[in-house]
């Protein structure tokens, strides 16, 4: 097989916005006087957000109901946005959008896969709206990471079988979820935390189409 797609994941990967949902996060944990750490936030990587908000009233030890837990995950969700519609381009991680021209000029597919709901703001912020064949978040899918279902859905639309897709993904929860859909797996990030992807790389930086092509040969996905 030769790759026919790659699907990105966003936060983490195309965008640093992990620090920003870490300051709205921080926002409300200080507001309830739970105790919130950067180590913590790694927890929330990959993960929807009514998800993360149950990790953060596990780590403060809070039941609230269910009306109040959709208080806090809006109140959380709006200082997000007032951070991310600052966003600019300069926010695009380096490298990124080098590997994906030139994907796209070998004619391999390009889709977004990703849990956040707010995916059309950042692409639309970074400029990056038009770079995609498809964009698959948390607004069209309902299962969340590991769950395949984003992924699946995103070789879905391009036309692609799952097996000829690649994963570019920062998250744990992320990695699991291309590994359910039967996708090679790069991680970006650490080896250390993304222990099961195929390979890892520090950022899109890294990559280009020839060492695409060869960890493909190594992993035996070709
Ligand atoms: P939102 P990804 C994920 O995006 C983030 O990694 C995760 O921290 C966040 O909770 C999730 O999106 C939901 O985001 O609140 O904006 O819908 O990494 O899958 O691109
Ligand atoms: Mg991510």
């Amino acid at each position: 097989m030769h790759t026919a797609a790659c699907i990105f994941d966003l936060d983490g990967v195309i965008v640093d916005t992990a620090r920003y949902h870490f300051l709205a996060w921080k926002r409300l944990t200080d507001q309830l006087g739970i105790h919130f750490t950067e180590e913590d936030n790694e927890r929330l990587k990959g993960v929807s957000r009514m998800a993360s908000l149950e990790i953060i009233l596990e780590i403060g030890n809070r039941k609230p109901d269910k009306n109040l837990k959709l208080e806090y995950a809006t109140l959380k969700n709006n200082w997000y946005i007032e951070y991310i519609s600052r966003m600019t381009p300069a926010e695009i991680l380096p490298g990124c959008i080098k590997f994906i021209k030139e994907l796209k000029n070998a004619d391999i597919r390009v889709a977004i896969g990703s849990a956040s709901k707010n995916t059309p703001m950042i692409l639309d912020r970074v400029s990056i709206n038009g770079l995609f064949d498809a964009v698959v978040d948390g607004n069209i899918i309902s299962k969340a990471k590991p769950n395949p279902e984003v992924f699946i859905k995103a070789a879905e639309m391009i036309g692609i079988n799952p097996k000829h897709c690649v994963v570019f993904e920062d998250a744990v929860a992320g990695v699991q979820a291309a590994l359910n859909a039967g996708m090679m797996c790069i991680g970006v990030g650490s080896p250390k935390v993304l222990t099961k992807a195929h390979f890892v790389v520090p950022g899109l930086n890294e990559m280009n189409l020839t060492k695409l092509l060869t960890l493909e040969k190594i992993s035996g996905y070709e």
